[in-house]
């Protein structure tokens, strides 16, 4: 139901993030390569039929100058969640944040922090549990999770 996808391989490590609450979450999801800049045509052909094989929400990270969120969302009907990737050829990552965030009125990228794959992949979820009552209830599970850890480490704290 959500496709993850990168500019590049070396974009793997953040975009694994994504993958990996997923999983957690019990979200279906596939993962590729699609570079708007080395694979135009591929990235022209995905965002064209994303909707028709089932995706609901697009993940697309990329760094430097970071075209890959914005054409997709350009192309596609399908809400495109934008991670900025701080990659070797990224100055201190504020390109691919820029590239990603600031998207014309018309063609919005919900874009999240740099390197914040985990995020991406939360929000996928979230905006997929909106219509899924059992996935909702995973989701509610998932923050009740981070409150009781933060509980756990405050009492922890305060007993020393
Ligand atoms: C972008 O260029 C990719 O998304 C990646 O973040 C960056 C560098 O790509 P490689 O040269 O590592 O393949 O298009």
């Amino acid at each position: 139901m959500v496709s993850i996808i990168m500019g590049s391989d070396s974009d793997l490590p953040i975009m694994q993030k994504a993958a990996d609450v997923l999983t957690e979450l019990e979200v279906p999801f596939e993962l590729s390569i699609v570079s708007a800049h080395r694979t135009p045509d591929r990235m022209f052909q995905f965002a064209r039929t994303a909707h028709e094989r089932g995706i609901r929400v697009i993940v697309a990270g990329a760094g430097g100058a970071a075209h890959l969120p914005g054409m997709v969302a350009a192309i596609s009907p399908l809400p495109v969640i934008g991670v900025p990737v701080k990659s070797s050829n990224s100055l201190d990552g504020w390109d691919s944040i820029l590239s990603i965030l600031q998207m014309p009125e018309g063609v919005p990228v919900a874009t999240v922090a740099l390197n914040a794959g985990r995020n991406a992949g939360i929000l996928a979820a979230q905006i997929l549990a909106t219509c899924n009552s059992n996935l909702f209830e995973r989701v509610r599970a998932f923050k009740k999770s981070l409150e009781t850890a933060v509980l756990e480490k405050s009492a922890k704290i305060e007993r020393q």
